[in-house]
């Protein structure tokens, strides 16, 4: 029989509070960031759901900073975000995929940088397959000099000092890590509350199901080509042939991959010398949620989250998952480097 303590349910809200108070010095200014971006998460989730009876699904017909086509509900969660987190003064700047430059918010002199990709998989809306949004936070530097400046956000992943991502699928679901685990939250929408599911997960060593965009096969290289034909080839004691599984929007990937197992990979190519997905926004977040639960993230040689970044915006290629699976995968580049 299920206790009463055990029942309770516990909400998102009560979860951080909760957690801060494990540690006596902590100010409440990162709990109260990611109680800001759980009320935007809800927010989007809201509209998410109804975007297809309501004129905001579809394209608004201008382009973003990469030139890629910008949907109304692109815009939507980027604004939602960036003043669920400028309502509480304590972030001093946001990058997101939406914004060229940076954003600096009403607090210049706010401790916390924070990476957003406001919605992520955006071709899949039309088509109601499950999307999400992407958040990794980051301390300025304290300095003299109050102003707030591009720099200041190019740190390596291994900085984050939290970083998650709520997942629009069949039900929503928020999951985050501040470096003690991950957790994750369910909303309930008659309560408009998010509800603990999970916590401290931990992903599987060695997954049976492979996760890529085989459309680019050709232009692999030939460790990649290797290593995706060893994962169809028969062999009961690995688990083989793998499934293929590829929902095109890479937080629903993660997250089938963290439940899973297995791996994920967006590797570069001849349209993407430089690999498509962003290091900043999308590669670390997910590399720190997917090494807090055991699994790991590579380039194909360095660890994702060591990457020194150059440039808000820049693109990696990343190798994700389960520890097996991405040593394995590293295994085969080596060998045909
Ligand atoms: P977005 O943030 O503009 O939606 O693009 C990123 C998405 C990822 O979610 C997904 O893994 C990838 O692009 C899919 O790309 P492709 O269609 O080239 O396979
Ligand atoms: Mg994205």
């Amino acid at each position: 029989m299920v206790s009463t303590k055990e029942s309770r349910l516990v909400t998102l809200e009560e979860y951080i509070i909760q957690s801060q108070n494990r540690f006596p010095g902590a100010t409440g200014e990162l709990s109260q960031l990611l109680r800001d971006i759980g009320l935007a998460a809800k927010i989007i989730s809201r509209e998410v759901n109804k975007a297809g009876i309501t004129n905001i699904l579809g394209y608004d017909g201008s382009t973003n900073v990469h030139g890629e086509s910008v949907k109304k509900l692109d815009l939507f969660a980027d604004q939602q975000l960036i003043s669920a987190l400028d309502r509480s003064l304590i972030t001093c700047m946001v990058i997101s995929e939406e914004n060229d430059g940076v954003v600096k918010l009403g607090s210049k002199g706010g401790k916390y940088i924070v990476y957003l990709d406001p919605l992520d998989g955006s071709s899949n809306i039309d088509v109601n397959v499950s999307i999400g949004s992407i958040f990794s936070v980051y301390m300025r530097e304290p300095r003299f000099d109050p102003a707030v400046r591009e720099e200041d956000a190019l740190q390596a992943g291994v900085r984050q000092v939290a970083a998650g991502y709520v997942l629009y699928g069949s039900s929503t679901i928020l999951a985050y890590t501040t470096g003690l685990g991950v957790s994750i939250f369910t909303l309930d929408p008659s309560i408009g509350e998010f509800i603990l599911s999970d916590r401290g997960i931990k992903m599987p060593e060695h997954g049976a199901i492979y996760s890529i965009n085989e459309g680019s096969y050709n232009s692999w290289d030939e460790g990649l080509k290797k290593y995706i034909k060893y994962c169809q080839e028969e062999d009961s004691e690995t688990n083989r042939p793998y499934s293929a599984r590829y929902i095109g929007s890479m937080v629903a990937d993660i997250h089938r991959t963290l439940i899973k197992g297995g791996i994920f990979i967006y590797p570069h190519s001849k349209r993407y010398p430089k690999g498509k997905l962003r290091l900043m926004y999308e590669c670390n977040p997910l590399s720190f949620i997917i090494e807090q639960a055991g699994g790991m993230a590579t380039d194909g040689q360095t660890r994702i989250m060591e990457l020194q970044p150059k440039a808000i915006h820049e693109q990696t290629p990343i190798y994700i998952g389960s520890k097996k699976n991405v040593q394995t995968v590293m295994e085969f580049l080596e060998e045909h480097a």
